[in-house]
């Protein structure tokens, strides 16, 4: 039996496990990409490590997230980010070189190789037949220290592609076709992987972009074939030697099949507030719009932004619309800048911010109460643009930049026919090194010294686990929270991500004001939640401010993968509900008590004793021994040190 382009991936990055969908396989990872906003805390948990130089093929650092310098904090953060980086042989992004997924598919991607990084979004370089997978930062720091990592063997989704686009529908449209059907919940321990004659009609950047965005689908990664148009990308950025050719044998058999046709792709709209509230664009034609935002790490590729300036040359913006626009990368604004694209973008009256993720992760731009914000970014949870009454659209460049010179929401109709919006790979990509820092000589390494501002706080740390816990329900929330909600980030938080103590503060309160204060009140507790608890970014704030809160325990109906990582390498217990009822029965302020528990976690089923309504209700336990060893320990980093010890 052949093997699928995801299995051989594995197989050849596998360490322990068996590639049997369900079980936990770990595997060797060879490069690694951390961002500011997770960064500083996984180089805190790196240093924790006591090694002497990070032991990847590759490990980079970007700064693009925390761009907005209001105080000394983000500039201390990088700062530190910087310095370490020097000192332990990582590349160094500055910042203004661009968001880390569109920069890392340029300059570093490299097909059959595996990629780890602490943000959401890393399997965009699944684009270019990368392993590419997101994870909590504690898993980063430890593939830099040389670990394994480790994940339960997905089952491998076949999205068969067949036919062409047909403009202007575009690469944005296929992904919101495929969350269209199969929701944020769909793939979770998923791989997507992409065939059939359709992907030859991609480019890598269009392939960027749908395996950008599988991160809404809950998925491990999504991964496209390398080949002549993998070839293609990396000759014109000056990297012909990284291709090699890969792609699944014919005779692979998958868990599962859909075939989309391209030709009959439509143009697509994710509506408020989930990216699987998807809808053909022609269903809301003619809705007014207050802000238009083209960028992110989904929709900023040269081709992305050169179709946005075909559609706005010598056209200006409507008087009532506010258009934002951030090339992805210092490549891609410099390319324009040369060629006068930029030109025409700002003489339409855009205005154009720096290569970063900016508005999309609330660092300014925040649009007016009420408003109808059209993006081509990849989330559009509630709150997460920074105004909570604002409706968040998601649209491809083409749909955006059009209905930024209308003022409403476009349809194909709206679109000139003469436009010819197809913009060919170039066959030189401007390349400009000169805003990453190489790691230095190794004899050197050793005299950096790091460079802490007063805001880095120590990260907390769990004791380990108690035989009994004990303590109240602190809150129930419904299906699909994200991380957003559990830790929201916004231009006065992102700010602290390295000061675990006073961001705290505001866990949860997206939903509920008075949560951290009834968490210390209560000495902790614990969190009852719905489907897919801990949706969306990779953070694993939203697993330490918990921690900090002395939260014990999550029961949700389930778990998002990367949050459910987070939580377990943190030691706060994930269980599982096994049905409705007893999710209905539980009450906020109920007391709950488990005991027993270095027998019962053990076990795959748990007894809950709820003392105030005075009965026992059981919840499944969906763990591996690893797992489980993790939380008897209270947390990865004390596990390391108990294993150091005994060695
Ligand atoms: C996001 O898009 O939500 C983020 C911000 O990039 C996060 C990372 C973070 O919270 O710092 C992600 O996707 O993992
Ligand atoms: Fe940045 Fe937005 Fe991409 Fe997250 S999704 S990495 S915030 S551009």
């Amino acid at each position: 039996m052949g093997l699928t382009l995801a299995q051989k991936l594995i197989k050849s990055h596998l360490i322990s496990g068996e590639m049997k969908s369900g079980t936990e396989i770990s595997i060797k990872i060879d490069q690694t990409l951390t961002q500011d906003s997770t960064g500083t805390m996984a180089y805190l948990q790196f240093e924790a490590m006591d090694v002497d130089k990070v032991k990847t093929k590759r490990s980079v650092a970007y700064i693009d997230h925390n761009m907005l310098q209001s105080g000394p904090e983000n500039a201390d953060d990088h700062l530190y980010i910087q310095t370490v980086a020097k000192k332990y042989g990582i590349y160094f992004s500055k910042p203004g070189n661009g968001i880390c997924h569109q920069v890392h598919l340029e300059r570093f991607s490299v097909p059959g190789d595996t990629l780890l990084g602490s943000d959401s979004h890393t399997p965009t370089c699944g684009g270019c037949g990368m392993l590419a997978i997101g994870a909590g930062g504690l898993d980063v720091a430890i593939a830099m220290a040389g670990g394994e990592y480790n994940i339960i063997m997905p089952k491998i989704v076949n999205v068969k592609l067949m036919g062409k686009l047909k403009s202007p529908a575009s690469a944005k449209d296929v992904i919101l076709e495929v969350l269209k059907i199969f929701t944020v919940k769909g793939g979770v321990n998923k791989i997507f992987e992409y065939t059939g004659e359709g992907v030859m009609s991609l480019s890598v950047p269009e392939r960027g972009t749908i395996t950008n965005m599988g991160a809404e689908l809950g998925a491990t990664t999504s991964v496209f074939p390398s080949d002549e148009r993998t070839l293609d990308f990396l000759k014109a950025q000056g990297r012909e030697n990284d291709y090699i050719n890969l792609s699944a044998d014919d005779d692979a058999v998958y868990d599962e099949q859909i075939v989309i046709d391209l030709s009959t792709i439509k143009p697509n709209i994710a509506i408020p507030h989930s990216p699987d509230s998807v809808v053909l664009v022609s269903e809301i034609r003619g809705l007014k719009v207050d802000q238009v935002n083209i960028g992110s790490c989904t929709n900023s590729s040269y081709a992305d932004m050169m179709k946005v300036a075909k559609i706005l040359d010598g056209k200006t913006v409507s008087e009532n619309v506010s258009l934002t626009v951030s090339p992805g990368s210092k490549q891609v604004l410099n390319m324009l800048a040369l060629n006068g694209a930029l030109s025409k973008i700002i003489e339409s009256g855009a205005r154009i911010l720096e290569s970063g993720c900016g508005p999309c992760i609330g660092m300014g731009q925040s649009p007016s109460n009420g408003a109808v914000s059209l993006r081509t970014f990849n989330r559009n949870f509630k709150g997460r643009c920074g105004t909570d009454t604002a409706g968040v659209y998601l649209v491809s460049p083409e749909i955006a930049a059009l209905s930024a010179i209308k003022g409403f929401i476009v349809g194909e109709e709206d679109f000139d026919e003469n436009l010819k919006l197809e913009i060919d790979l170039p066959s030189v990509f401007l390349v400009n090194d000169n805003m990453i820092i190489a790691p230095i000589e190794e004899s050197a390494v050793c005299d950096i010294e790091i460079i802490r501002g007063p805001n880095i706080k120590p990260f907390p740390k769990n004791s380990s686990l108690k035989d009994s816990i004990y303590g109240k329900v602190l809150i129930k929330t419904e299906d699909d929270i994200t991380t957003d909600h559990i830790m929201p980030s916004n231009a006065s938080l992102l700010p602290y991500r390295s000061n675990i103590p006073y961001l705290s503060e505001f866990c949860l309160t997206p939903l509920d004001k008075e949560f951290p204060t009834r968490a210390k009140l209560n000495n902790g507790g614990f969190i009852i939640a719905g489907k897919n608890y801990g949706q969306g970014s990779s953070r694993e704030h939203a697993a330490l401010a918990p921690l900090y809160l002395q939260i014990k325990s999550v029961l949700a109906k389930s778990f998002a993968r990367i949050h459910k990582s987070n939580l377990i390498n943190n030691g706060i217990i994930p269980l599982v509900f096994n049905n409705e009822a007893d999710y209905l029965k539980i009450d906020v302020m109920d007391e709950l008590e488990l005991n027993d528990l270095s027998n019962q976690l053990n076990s795959s089923i748990i007894n809950v004793i709820n003392k105030t309504k005075n009965y026992e209700f059981k919840m499944e336990l969906v763990l591996t021994d690893r797992e489980i060893e993790i939380l008897k320990a209270g947390g990865l980093l004390n596990l390391m040190s108990i294993k150091n010890k005994k060695s």
